[in-house]
């Protein structure tokens, strides 16, 4: 509604100086080449994932069976939870390594790990209460991605306030026990290393402990949270909280560019100009919302933001990791747009022709807000020899690259100075996948 909108700017001055420069950045047009021709091949920046559950990559394919006369994001949901409770440290780590050299393979050179599944099976704590963590930062070491790392804020099951279910203790947390969590992980940040801060959903924080936990972060700790992915979620917060779960946080968190919303798929007009004004970004993950059924963020409506000049920042992620890809999240990206209004080349920049450069161009918009790195060097080539780039120029290599076909075409990726992928292949991609299989005997045992 728009009596309760906010002005754009009506808030701290550090957030106005954001707000400011996030709206300046936005209104250039872009100058700087994106892509390069270096001798091995295209060279463009990597791309950030910026939503992953990586003990999810265990599950990719294996709830695609009638289980229930209305299947539905809810009974994938039970499905998880099972396939979640299977999982040790030892376990975390063999399957997370596999899904980031797979991320490398495929274009990823970060990923925003928003992570939940903290403790023993039973719920109580391992004897080293950050092991999960240390399993997941060691992935992403052994890989040689960037990871964020996002220790999830999970309290409780539900928006009434109802206690964690059986399943659910795993993820649990009260607003103490998350602090000193994030104070120590926060002691393994580097180069290649950000700590974050993840609130599972308005569904899972009650509004006092979301208040506390902001209150105790460091000034420049991304903040990541799951919002408005299912009608279900949206009716509930209007019942209990009296607004739709965007304009609540809106109205009730200083949401500004250290905030990435993820999936904020069912807005209303308001929301997604409030979207905008904050200079937040989108985390929007097509595949994942397609295997779900959870409909169709307004990406158009997005672009246009509030029709003052504050435009929708967004990125990607691979969350559930039915797909692991970048190209396929940006041509689903585009095409549930295409399939949804009969038109054709819906993503638009000003001063951009190139629907792919225009996707291209968004994605690293909102790269260093949304995971805390600067990853300006970092850096795919794509293997100018492929029949399917014949003849590719500056001005149409990132468009063939994401809608033409479906070989691979990441020739090598370079994370922080080191070349991980070389000729399509994770330099370790034989002993991780080794480990990987045995992980997954385990999990399907
Ligand atoms: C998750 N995943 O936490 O893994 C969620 C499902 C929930 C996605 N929303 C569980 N894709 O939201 O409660
Ligand atoms: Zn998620």
């Amino acid at each position: 509604s728009i009596g309760s909108m906010r002005p754009p700017c009506a808030r701290s001055l550090p957030q106005q100086v954001a707000c400011l420069r996030h709206n300046a950045a936005m209104q250039t047009s872009p100058t700087a080449p994106i892509v390069t021709r270096s001798p091995r091949g295209w060279a463009l920046p990597g791309i950030p994932n910026l939503h992953s559950h990586a003990f999810q990559r265990a599950m990719a394919g294996l709830a695609e069976r009638h289980g229930h006369p209305e299947d539905s994001f809810w009974t994938w949901r039970e499905t998880m939870y099972a396939m979640a409770a299977r999982f040790d440290p030892g376990l975390m780590q063999a399957v997370a390594t596999q899904l980031y050299a797979e991320m490398l393979e495929a274009g990823y050179t970060s990923v925003c790990e928003f992570h939940y599944l903290h403790h023993a099976p039973d719920g109580s704590p391992y004897p080293l209460p950050d092991v999960m963590s240390l399993a997941l930062l060691a992935a992403a070491r052994a890989t040689g991605i960037r990871i964020t790392l996002l220790p999830v804020l999970y309290m409780r099951g539900g928006f009434d306030g109802r206690a964690l279910g059986e399943r659910q203790r795993r993820f649990g947390h009260d607003v103490e026990s998350w602090l000193h969590l994030f104070d120590g992980l926060r002691e393994h940040e580097s180069d290649t290393v950000r700590i974050g801060c993840a609130l599972h959903s308005l569904r899972a924080v009650p509004p006092e402990a979301m208040r506390a936990v902001l209150a105790g972060l460091p000034a420049d700790a991304r903040i990541h949270i799951h919002i408005a992915e299912q009608h279900a979620e949206v009716e509930e917060c209007i019942a209990v909280r009296g607004a739709r779960p965007v304009r609540w946080l809106l109205d009730n968190a200083e949401v500004d560019a250290r905030w990435t919303l993820v999936h904020a798929t069912h807005l209303d007009a308001g929301e997604v100009q409030g979207i905008a004004r904050s200079g937040a970004t989108v985390a929007i993950c097509p595949t994942t919302e397609a295997n779900l059924g959870d409909g169709l963020f307004p990406l158009r409506a997005h672009l246009e933001g509030d029709g003052e000049g504050a435009v929708g920042r967004w990125g990607i992620g691979s969350d559930s990791h039915a797909s692991v890809s970048p190209v396929e999240e940006l041509r689903w990206l585009e095409y549930g747009q295409r399939l949804a209004t009969q038109r054709r080349n819906i993503a638009r920049a000003t001063g951009v022709a190139s629907v792919g450069e225009t996707l291209l161009r968004g994605v690293r918009a909102s790269a260093a807000d949304s995971t805390g790195f600067d990853d300006r060097d970092d850096h795919i080539v794509l293997d100018a020899d492929a029949p399917i780039l014949a003849g590719a120029t500056e001005d149409d290599v990132v468009d063939r690259w994401i809608f033409s076909g479906n070989r691979p075409l990441v020739r090598d990726v370079t994370v922080a100075g080191v070349r991980v992928v070389e000729d399509g292949r994770h330099r370790y991609r034989e002993a991780i996948a080794t480990r990987y299989r045995e992980a997954m005997r385990q999990l399907l045992a």
